[in-house]
């Protein structure tokens, strides 16, 4: 941890996530990419089998599981602090069997009316996320009148409904789900207002890296807009930002750049 803020590395094990989709897909591979985030000063792993990309297919539950169990279970067995990555409840479940300490749903308990009971009982932090619907149709309702209001107003009726289904309120950290029903004026209000976000009172997670609005700065005629492996400068640029910000965690593909980013904030912030 640098600057009071963790970084959750990403661990993919999907065929078609955004950005590194099929890269780490078989165990082995998402293992060793796993161990290799640790090193260079991963806090944390957020292992998904579920690709979140718009317009993606879900898989089945057991091919799911098929994807993410073993990979947890290895890297808890090396002593790395995992969370899970998933919409449903069993996989939530077998998870923190296997070792995950985190559950990382980016509905925030509304895809499976299950999962509320399973972090209940489960008793381990909770990432509940901004979402207004799976992939397929998300960007169909990027539509609000203040972003910044609305998703803090969702947020704080999920906690109160989480609540009341026996999660603690320790449990849960927020996020305001980045590119999740968003179009890119709208994430850069939330990147302006993560503040609105803090003053709600619980821990904040910022997932900004390699996602569309940050490929979309500097385009011109002789510039298109940068693919998602060119994205890692501005994905740091943002680590800052949320650092400054005073949040929890952010939640990034390139750990290396987003550690040096931290201790440049650092450094100026012992300066002070
Ligand atoms: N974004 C993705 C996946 N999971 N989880 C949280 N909590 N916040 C996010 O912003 C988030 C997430 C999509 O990115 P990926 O496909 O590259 O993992």
């Amino acid at each position: 941890m640098i600057m009071g803020t963790l970084v959750m590395g990403v661990v993919n094990v999907t065929p078609d996530s955004f950005s590194d989709g099929g890269r780490w897909f078989t165990t082995g591979a998402a293992v060793a990419h796993g161990l290799d985030l640790l090193e260079q000063g991963a806090d944390i792993l957020d292992v998904g089998g579920e690709s979140t990309r718009p317009g993606a297919e879900r898989p089945t539950t057991e091919e799911e599981l098929h994807r993410v169990v073993p990979v947890i279970r290895e890297l808890s067995l090396a002593g790395a602090r995992v969370s899970v990555d998933t919409m449903r409840a069993s996989v939530a479940a077998q998870a923190v069997e296997a070792g995950a300490s985190i559950v990382n749903d980016v509905s925030g308990g509304l895809a499976d009316p299950e999962m509320a009971r399973v972090v209940a009982q489960a008793g381990v932090p909770f990432v509940v996320m901004h979402w207004r619907g799976h992939s397929d149709t998300m960007q169909a309702r990027a539509s609000y009148d203040d972003v910044v209001a609305e998703v803090c107003r969702a947020l704080s009726q999920r906690v109160s409904d989480l609540r009341t289904q026996g999660v603690r309120p320790e449990q849960l950290i927020l996020d305001p789900g980045f590119g999740f029903a968003k179009l890119p004026e709208h994430n850069w209000s939330l990147l302006a207002h993560l503040d609105a976000l803090q003053a709600l009172g619980f821990r904040v997670l910022v997932g900004t890296s390699r996602k569309t609005f940050l490929g979309a700065l500097g385009v011109s005629e002789r510039h298109p807009p940068r693919p998602p492996d060119e994205r890692d400068v501005g994905t740091a640029a943002t680590t800052v930002i949320a650092a400054l910000a005073g949040v929890w965690g952010v939640r990034v593909h390139d750990v290396a750049s987003s550690i040096d980013a931290l201790r440049v904030v650092a450094a100026m912030e012992a300066a002070r």
